[in-house]
This record gives C-alpha cells, structure tokens and sequence, in this order.
C-alpha cells in the first residue's frame, strides 16, 4: 500500500518533507497540500499533481488523504490535530505540539476517546544515531547513571518575528524532549538565565538564554540558547555519568587542511544538520502508518515538553526565579 499523505503548511519544513517522501523515502506519497496561502500550497502541490486546499480542515476531511503531516507554526497546530485525531487519522505533527498546557491536554483527551495512539510529534533528535548511541549506552548503564548534560543550541541567525519566547517553545523544547528520552525521566523544575546579550540580535530578543533545568532523579540540565551565533548551526551535548562522559561528534565526514589551517563545514540550518535522522523520523512513521501502528514520541511527550516551557517562560518571565513544572499524573494509555 502507498500512504496517502496531507502536507498542512507549504513552508520551508513543510517543502523539505515532500522532497524526502516524494525521492528519498518508500511507501508513501503527497496527494494534498494545504496552506493558508492558497497559492503557497499550489506551488507545492501542482507539480506532484496533488490536491491544493486553504485550510487543514479541508485537506483532513478528503478521504482520499490516508495521514497527516502538520509543519505549519506551533499555535495553529491544535485544531488541525485535534480534527485529524477525531477522523481517526494518523498524524505527525512539527514540535511543539501545542503552544499551551490546556491544548496538549485536549489532545491527549481526543487520542483517549479515539482509543488508540495516533498522534507522532515531530521531535525529530530521537532519530539522529549519536542521541540513540547516548541513550543506549545510558541503558547499558556501563558508565554508571547520568547526573549531568550540558547542551548548546546555536542558530546562526533568527528573523525579526522571533520572540524570546519562540527561544524556548520553538528552539530550547528540542533539548527538553531529547533530555526526556534520554534519561527516561521527567523535567521537574526549570530557570532561565539571562547573560549580556549580544549585540548581533534584534533588539527585543533576549539572546543568548540559559535554560537551568532538573529531573526527577535531579539529573542537572543546563542548556544555551544562542539564536544569532552567526557562523552556522551548532548542536552540542555531552551527557556526565558516573564513569565517563560521552560528547555529541560534530556531523561532518572530511577534514580539509589547507593554508588556512584544519577545518570542516558546518551545517547551516536544522534541515542539513538533522537530514538522515528527519528520513528516519519520516520513513518509519510512514511504514507504521500502513501497518496501522504509532510510531515515535506520543502526544504525552508532546505535552510534557509544553509543560516545562510554561513554566521555563514563568522564570523568564519572574527574572529568573527556578518554577516547579506542573503536569497531570502520565494517562496508563501512555505508560
Ligand atoms: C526550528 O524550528 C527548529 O526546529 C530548529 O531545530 C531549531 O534549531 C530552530 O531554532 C527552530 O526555529
């Protein structure tokens, strides 16, 4: 069977997961592409001869279109997987789930009454090799338990639009989500610090953060948020254990040595560095959906993950301050 996909969301993310399905991966194809810009989403849609709609609600009602992908903005996510959800579709939405607590709560409600998972989020780091190879050498527990990780997060520059907030929602809830899966554990308290900013921002922004945060083992995260570093797009992590650290390697294959010294390329954007683990993300998302199964991070994480930017945005908000983060006790549906 060839899974018959929606794109909701014709933008750069959106374009990039119709160049993997349509010519990297099997088993699936786009038959519909919506954007609120009509034209946005013919141009996308037009040349793989699929259906073009205005709104999600539209795409999500043709019974034509098998599963949903959702890589519009974060806060108008809800409705369209809350209506997927209720057509009983498949759906893999973008990070973050839902912009609020209250949202992700609905939705974990919806996917309960449909009775089965239905809902991947886009967390798209539980696929890259060298988290697996973390989390796995974690499970093996050879090098005793964690008790540290220190994570950067740089982007080489961000568009005016972008909030501070958007630094934790948007940029920072990857670090939260890959701690989780990580280390198994929730996130129970979090601070935001906020050194001197540099002057290679826009002026409303914050730059660069620190989100502070703890598990409930009281594992200590700490993690820079950098969205103007400039010179590329750089993701770093080293996980302390007990007996060992293990670093995250940069993503580079060669080494060139020239005049110039030693030196590598660095990625540019989310979507070169994260290439191979968005396939991976994609193709076993698609495989499931035609065995009729989920696959991936479940809306619990989805919510979880929302559950400590608000409180992240509390300290930030309070100057600082460390919040306890607050969630309802884990559905057995999600156990
Ligand atoms: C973007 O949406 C992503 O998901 C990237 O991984 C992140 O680095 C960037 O800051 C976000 O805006």
């Amino acid at each position: 069977m060839t899974v018959r996909i929606g794109l909701i969301g014709a933008g750069g993310m959106g374009r990039a997961h119709v160049e993997r399905i349509e010519n990297e991966l099997a088993g699936g194809t786009v038959v519909a592409v919506a954007d609120i810009n009509l034209d946005g989403a013919k141009a996308v849609a037009e040349p793989l001869g699929a259906k073009a709609y205005a709104t999600g609600a539209e795409l999500i009602a043709d019974p034509e279109v098998d599963a949903v992908l959702i890589a519009t903005f974060g806060k108008v996510h809800a409705p369209d997987v809350l209506a997927a959800v209720e057509a009983g579709k498949y759906v893999l939405c973008e990070k973050p789930l839902t912009t609020t607590a209250e949202d992700g709560l609905k939705v974990l409600e919806a996917e309960q009454r449909a009775g089965k998972k239905l809902v991947t989020v886009g967390f798209m780091r539980r696929f890259d090799a060298g988290y697996g190879e973390m989390r796995k050498a974690l499970v093996d527990g050879e090098l005793g338990y964690a008790t540290l990780v220190h994570c950067r997060h740089r982007n080489p520059t961000v568009p005016e639009g972008y909030t501070t907030r958007n630094m934790i929602d948007d940029t920072a809830i990857h670090e939260i989500d890959t701690c989780r899966f990580l280390l198994g554990e929730e996130i129970t308290s979090v601070r935001i610090d906020t050194p001197r900013a540099t002057s290679r921002r826009f002026a409303h922004l914050q730059d660069p953060l620190v989100l502070v945060a703890k598990t409930e083992s009281g594992v200590l995260i700490d993690d820079e948020v950098n969205v103007n570093i400039q010179f590329g797009y750089a993701i770093e992590c080293e996980l302390v254990l007990e007996a060992g650290t293990i670093r995250l390697s940069d993503q580079h294959h060669t080494i060139t040595r020239d005049a110039v010294g030693e030196h590598h390329a660095i990625c540019s954007s989310h979507i070169d560095r994260f290439h191979a683990a968005f396939n991976q993300e994609v193709q076993q998302w698609i495989r499931a959906v035609e065995r009729g199964e989920h696959t991936g991070s479940t809306s619990w994480d989805g919510y979880a993950a929302t559950c400590v930017v608000d409180a992240a945005i509390e300290s930030l908000e309070s100057g600082g301050v460390e919040v306890a983060v607050q969630m309802i006790d884990r559905p057995a549906f999600y156990a």
